[in-house]
């Protein structure tokens, strides 16, 4: 089928008519204002219901707030000891399934990330209590390995007993002294996705770790980058163009992280806001507790790369950096465009889906669009309305029930470690020259009109979109992979990269151009037949027939 063929083939209107018509009314009603058609109504787009619960029955993408939690924020951190208060299956199904790394280079050379730990509970432990077998095992995690830090991990059985792990974790920090010992109330079924684990999970690192390091951090240039979590060694390709430009990273939330840089953020003069989604929080708090002002960046996209990397310089507004930046730029383009010509006239006019967890369906369009791709259809698993919409839209929120369930942390200026990174009017004139502070456009302005939108997509949505619409590629997780390769559309996993990666950056450009030209031109998805395509009813016998 051709290319002009396909697009031509759909109206959204009827996309979504046909995504909902198998619905009973009452489902079809909600699922309608979690689908949205991006088209301009007076000047605005049109608002989208998110952050919301998934309607039981339906089989959603998302994961839990335990997921969002240990695995997202804590899961790269790799000299603070997890140890999972609960039943082992939530430890082990947690085990390096996130392919963020590190490279262990750390005072200690310490690395627990490989480990996995937990209080294995059993059923005595559900009826008696597990307290004490929680207060043992950060014992016996302390002998073993004599870490800085013990992060502890409540499961959902945990809250549902009433362990209070906060208390035994404060309790075991002042017996053994030289460990920082905190806990996380990150049951699975805390919040309506793992965006409420995020929080849980920034507020207590806010709250426990960072302001703590003991050493002075006096390097130039020094930032935080905030929502990096180094999958796929991601961040080991950005930490790379920052040493080049001669910028210092003190601390990245959380990719390739390790205690004393967490606990030295506060010594940044500027923080750089990557995955808005997971932590944008945590960049207001460090503004307001410490005085470090905030700025968006992405660097996803070799020209998204040199973008954050200009708005850097022009922040610090200092010469010298802001040659290096020019020089660094102009050292690693020539390659990516040269690979990029390669790939283009292949790539161009392709058709892409992406559907992940939070910031990476938009992200990800910026090398879509570097490669001549469409994205025709994007969409959130938990994402929130400022995800889409844009940042501006969030005193407009609805605090809900379950958004209530998540603590809000109250912050005020340090008595002795807040300091105004820049005065008032230094920062009015970085803003009329264009700098924007402490905002984030979300992914709706930047599709296409008509293109759809859809929040927590499940599996039966993401079948019948590929179905109807076609894309030359979808992207989304290990879950929809096999599904949707079976309906003959190649599959690209955004979430672990499958093996591949790093993406970001200027060397990751590449790496992602050269793997969806071969995803995309590769012909083995046509000669796909699955087997009901070639014999639609299914038959049986017995086997003592
Ligand atoms: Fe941020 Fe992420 Fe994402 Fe996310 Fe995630 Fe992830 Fe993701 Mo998977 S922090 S929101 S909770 S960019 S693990 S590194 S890929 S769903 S789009």
């Amino acid at each position: 089928m051709g290319k002009a063929q396909k697009l031509v083939q759909w109206d959204p209107h009827n996309i979504k008519e046909k995504l909902l018509e198998k619905y009973p009314p009452k489902v079809a009603r909600k699922r309608a204002k979690q689908i949205m058609i991006n088209e301009a109504l007076e000047n605005t787009t049109p608002e989208i219901v998110a952050n919301v619960r998934t309607i039981p029955g339906i089989i959603t993408m998302r994961g839990c707030t335990y997921a969002g939690c240990k695995g997202v924020i804590m899961g790269p951190t790799s000299d603070i000891v997890n140890l999972v208060h609960g039943p082992i299956g939530c430890s082990f199904y947690a085990w390096l399934t996130r392919r963020n790394q590190t490279d262990g280079i750390n005072e200690t050379n310490a690395n627990y990330m490989p480990y996995c730990m937990s209080t294995d509970m059993q059923d005595s432990d559900i009826i008696f209590g597990g307290e004490k077998k929680l207060a043992a095992a950060i014992q016996e995690a302390y002998d073993l390995f004599h870490p800085k830090a013990i992060a502890i991990f409540a499961t959902c059985p945990v809250g549902l007993i009433g362990d209070d792990i906060h208390t035994v974790a404060k309790n075991m920090k002042e017996q053994l002294g030289d460990c920082n010992v905190f806990a996380f109330s990150c049951e699975g079924y805390k919040g309506v996705s793992q965006s409420a684990g995020h929080h849980i999970a920034n507020n207590q690192v806010f709250t426990h770790v960072v302001g703590k390091s003991e050493t002075e951090k006096t390097q130039k240039f020094k930032i935080n980058l905030l929502g990096e979590y180094n999958i796929g060694g991601d961040g080991f390709e950005i930490d790379r163009i920052f040493q080049k430009c001669g910028i210092t990273n003190i601390s990245t939330f959380s990719g390739n992280s390790t205690y004393d840089k967490l606990a030295s953020a506060n010594q940044a003069d500027l923080s750089c806001v990557m995955c808005h989604r997971s932590i944008n929080y945590v960049a207001d708090m460090l503004e307001t507790k410490y005085g470090i002002p905030w700025i968006k960046v992405n660097f996803i996209g070799a020209e998204a790369t040199a973008k954050s990397l200009r708005k850097i310089a022009q922040y610090f507004g200092d010469q010298e950096l802001t040659d290096k930046v020019e020089s660094v730029i102009a050292e690693e383009m020539p390659t990516v465009e040269s690979a990029l010509k390669e790939v283009f006239p292949r790539t161009k006019g392709k058709t892409a889906m992406i559907f992940v967890g939070g910031s990476r369906a938009h992200h990800y369009q910026e090398l879509f669009n570097e490669m001549g791709m469409k994205t025709i259809s994007a969409g959130y698993e938990f994402g929130h309305r400022d995800d889409y919409e844009g940042r501006q839209v969030i005193p407009t929120l609805k605090v809900d029930a379950d958004s209530r369930n998540i603590e809000e942390i109250h912050v005020e200026a340090d008595p002795e470690l807040y300091k105004p990174r820049k005065t008032p009017e230094e920062l009015a004139a970085l803003k009329e020259a264009g700098l924007e502070f402490k905002t984030y456009a979300g992914l709706n302005p930047d599709m296409d009109s008509n293109t759809l939108i859809v929040d927590d997509l499940n599996q039966y949505e993401a079948e019948k979109l590929v179905e109807l619409m076609k894309p030359d590629l979808f992207c989304a997780g290990i879950k929809e992979k096999y599904s949707i390769q079976k309906l003959g559309v190649p599959m690209k996993q955004l979430h672990s990269y499958d093996s591949g990666g790093p993406y970001a950056g200027f060397k990751g450009a590449i790496n992602f151009y050269q793997e969806i030209d071969r995803l995309v031109n590769s012909k083995v998805w046509s000669y796909m037949k699955a087997p009901w395509q070639e014999n639609p009813e299914l038959s049986a016998t017995y086997v003592w027939e």
